[in-house]
């Protein structure tokens, strides 16, 4: 597969191009890059910003309803940071020449994925305190090692990310230590909670590496720094400790750490399930892009103003 998408390729500049990430340069957008590296990086940042817009939906519906006045701030301020999360990130993939009225019509249309585990309901307080803390930690995970990668306005934003992620992090984790050391009624719902996250969470990191589409080439290319399964991994090997230390259960009998080969087993979740959640078939996708399509729609008028300043507008005054 890689000599096809190279065949067209001057294979000068292409040992150049790669002789430069070998040396752990960074790439920026005017320099000379394959084709198939400016598509792949489209195709992975424009999925990650929608993904950041459309992951501050679940978090967000819980805003009016946090349980008082200071967890009400930090989640508003945290949601804030994400939806300013897809804008350091729509602008990386615009460097790449894909405008952001084009991603935001192919996310609003089905074309664009996004995560899956967005399109999981938040029925309780507690789905959103697990969002707040283990998935952002699975995002720190991915963030910090791709923050290393090949593409240099990329790497700033997820550097910058990771920062913001990090206070998400502390915030998160301490609304499930809250939860979890709390009366019995927190406990359960808590428990429900990662009961109801845990497959949707370990399908996060994408597939596994043998099924794994894209991986052999974003990581020869050092675009993606760690493959899905030692993500997956990573994630398993920091969080997994600290959720039983709160008397927490997984579930998933199989679960452990395989002392012969020093990864976690763990059972498998329901990849079908996976495939058809990311092609627009999961229990929340519709209603997801029916808020953007909303918010793209109301906002239309702020964006024509702003393409047209000297225009004049009448603005009723009430
Ligand atoms: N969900 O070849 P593969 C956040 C797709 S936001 C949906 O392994 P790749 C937060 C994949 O696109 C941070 N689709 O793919 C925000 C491909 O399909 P196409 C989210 C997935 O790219 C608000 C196919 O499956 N993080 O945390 O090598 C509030 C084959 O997969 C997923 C990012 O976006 C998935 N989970 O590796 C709170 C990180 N996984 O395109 C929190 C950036 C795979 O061929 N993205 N697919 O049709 C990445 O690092 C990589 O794209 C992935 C997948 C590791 C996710």
């Amino acid at each position: 597969m890689r000599t096809d998408v190279l065949k067209d390729e001057d294979p000068v500049k292409l040992a150049e191009f790669e002789a430069r990430i070998e040396r752990g340069e960074k790439i920026e957008p005017t320099d000379w890059m394959p084709a198939i590296y400016r598509k792949q990086l489209i195709r992975m940042i424009e999925q990650h910003a929608h993904s950041e817009i459309i992951g501050a939906l679940p978090e967000g519906t819980w805003i009016t309803r946090a349980p008082g006045f200071k967890r009400k701030l930090a989640l508003m301020a945290k949601v804030q940071d994400e939806v300013g999360h897809a804008q350091l990130l729509y602008s990386a993939a615009e460097t790449l020449g894909k405008s952001r009225e084009q991603m935001i019509s192919d996310l609003i249309n089905g074309k664009s994925k996004y995560s899956n585990i967005f399109n999981y309901p938040a029925f309780t307080w507690a789905d959103s305190c697990f969002i707040s803390w283990l998935v952002d930690a699975g995002a720190i995970v991915n963030q910090v090692a791709n923050s290393r990668g090949s593409y240099g306005p990329y790497c700033r934003a997820l550097e910058r990310i990771c920062v913001e992620e990090a206070f998400h992090l502390k915030y998160g984790h301490h609304c499930v230590i809250h939860m979890a050391t709390g009366t019995d009624i927190q406990r359960k719902m808590m428990q429900e909670a990662i009961n109801r996250w845990w497959k949707p969470m370990l399908m996060f990191f994408g597939p596994p590496d043998k099924i794994s589409a894209h991986t052999e080439i974003l990581m020869k290319w050092k675009v993606k720094m760690l493959s899905n399964d030692d993500t997956r991994q990573q994630w398993l090997d920091m969080y997994v400790p600290k959720i039983w230390e709160l008397d927490l259960t997984l579930p998933d009998e199989k679960l452990r750490k395989n002392q012969d080969t020093g990864k976690w087993d763990y059972t498998e979740p329901d990849w079908d399930e996976f495939k058809r959640v990311i092609n627009g078939d999961g229990p929340c996708n519709k209603e997801r892009l029916a808020v953007r399509r909303t918010a793209e729609e109301r906002g239309r008028w702020v964006r024509e103003a702003l393409s047209r300043p000297k225009a004049e507008y009448t603005i009723p005054l009430a």
